[in-house]
């Protein structure tokens, strides 16, 4: 009787949630500073190849990330990703550094309190640093702390000709390049290290090209790339962005795809919301992202949330993945100063394993496959699961700051 008078307030709450999107908003930023977002500090000229890296970062379009961004300081702009209210990963440009005198005051600011990673972006073969090589020392003296990660781009600019192609295996992972590289490109990139070289930084050269360019990969170096992230920031973010970590035969279709990102900042909202000292204020936030969540996915398979979906999906996933995580409390008592960060995760990760059987459940209705409860439940454990192992990094680590 219990449970189901609960289901019941549970499934309208979700419906219909009972917080205002700006009362939301309002404490999602205030949870947002136990856990500050990471923010990917791009500082390169225009045409450096800024968003390039975004877009291969993150699997958004070109149109996307154009549309995404909104100002932030006089001369930069931030993609928030997936969304402003969902970002749990955010890009800030910097516009201004092609002009003369950039101060990167404003900048270092904004960033303040966040967790960072500085990523100079340079083109291989481009030797007029000075703009670049000022703003990141300034930055760097200021926050020492902040990793530099430089990215050479745009290689195959430095190769002898258009029939050359991409080295494999990708040969720029140390600072001994092989020696079949061409010549002309490790002398310019030599050279470009060598003028950051006081400044301790880190190095990935890539190329992220068109797939009409004809180069094999069109992203060359994204897995360097990555791998040099993960160690800045070791926080499990390549996975939390990429959707191919969806190898599961039921949950490959397109929709699922696209909806896999918006889970994840969803479900690492709802983990941020439960952090807090006052565990019962936190249910109805809780609630309500994961309400937004199933609207949003619904959204995204193109059909309006019904009372009967989420009836469901909930009845199916049973009671235990229903007290959304708060059962973690108790363990949490156990671990001094832990508590609040393992709460966080729990709720993450049913928050995530909600919304990925809900992508399952609208994929099986679409394409008109027969299934079963047990078939849904079997989902949602497999996503729990997997959501605890993607979110775990995320929450069970202070950033740097
Ligand atoms: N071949 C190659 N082309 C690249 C690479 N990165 C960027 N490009 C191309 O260079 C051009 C500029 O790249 P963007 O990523 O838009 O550069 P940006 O730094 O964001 O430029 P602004 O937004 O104008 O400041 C585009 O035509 C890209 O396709 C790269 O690594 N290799
Ligand atoms: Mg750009």
């Amino acid at each position: 009787m219990i449970n189901k008078l609960l289901n019941k307030g549970w499934i309208n709450q979700i419906l219909h949630p009972s917080v205002s999107d700006s009362d939301l908003h309002e404490r999602l930023e205030q949870a947002r500073q136990q856990l500050p977002v990471p923010v990917f500090w791009l500082l390169g000229k225009t045409q450096s190849g800024k968003s390039s890296i975004i877009q291969a970062l993150t699997g958004s379009s070109r149109a996307e990330i154009g549309q995404g961004f909104r100002s932030c300081t006089r001369q930069s702009a931030v993609f928030d990703f997936p969304n402003e209210d969902t970002a749990f990963v955010r890009f800030l440009d910097t516009k201004g550094l092609g002009e003369v005198g950039y101060d990167p005051s404003d900048d270092m600011a904004w960033c303040q309190s966040q967790a960072h990673l500085l990523m100079v972006v340079i083109k291989a073969t481009d030797h007029e640093l000075d703009g670049v090589l000022s703003a990141a020392r300034s930055v760097r003296t200021a926050h020492p702390e902040w990793p530099l990660l430089v990215i050479q781009t745009c290689l195959h600019e430095g190769y002898p000709s258009k029939a050359t192609n991409h080295r494999h295996p990708y040969p720029f992972s140390g600072d001994q390049f092989d020696s079949h590289t061409p010549p002309d490109l490790v002398r310019s990139m030599r050279v470009q290290r060598q003028h950051f070289k006081a400044l301790n930084a880190h190095y990935v050269a890539v190329d992220f090209t068109q797939a009409d360019d004809g180069y094999d990969p069109a992203h060359y170096g994204l897995e360097a790339l990555w791998s040099a992230i993960e160690s800045a920031l070791p926080m499990g973010l390549q996975h939390m962005l990429l959707q191919n970590r969806l190898h599961t035969d039921q949950l490959n279709d397109v929709y699922a795809q696209h909806a896999y990102p918006h889970v994840m900042g969803y479900a690492i909202s709802a983990g941020l919301l439960a952090m807090t000292p006052i565990p019962a204020a936190s249910i109805p936030l809780v609630i309500a992202v994961q309400g937004k969540m199933f609207h949003s996915i619904a959204s995204i398979y193109g059909v309006s949330l019904t009372k009967r979906s989420v009836y469901e999906v909930f009845s199916a996933v049973g009671i235990g993945g229903m007290s959304i995580g708060f059962g973690a409390r108790e363990l949490a008592k156990l671990v001094p100063g832990w508590g609040s960060l393992i709460s966080g995760l729990s709720t993450a990760a049913i928050t995530y394993a909600l919304g990925m059987t809900l992508c399952y459940y609208y994929a099986q209705t679409q394409q008109g496959h027969a299934f079963t409860a047990k078939m849904i439940k079997a989902v949602y454990e497999e996503q729990l699961q997997q959501g605890r192992e993607l979110l775990k990094a995320r929450f069970t680590q202070k950033s740097a700051s």
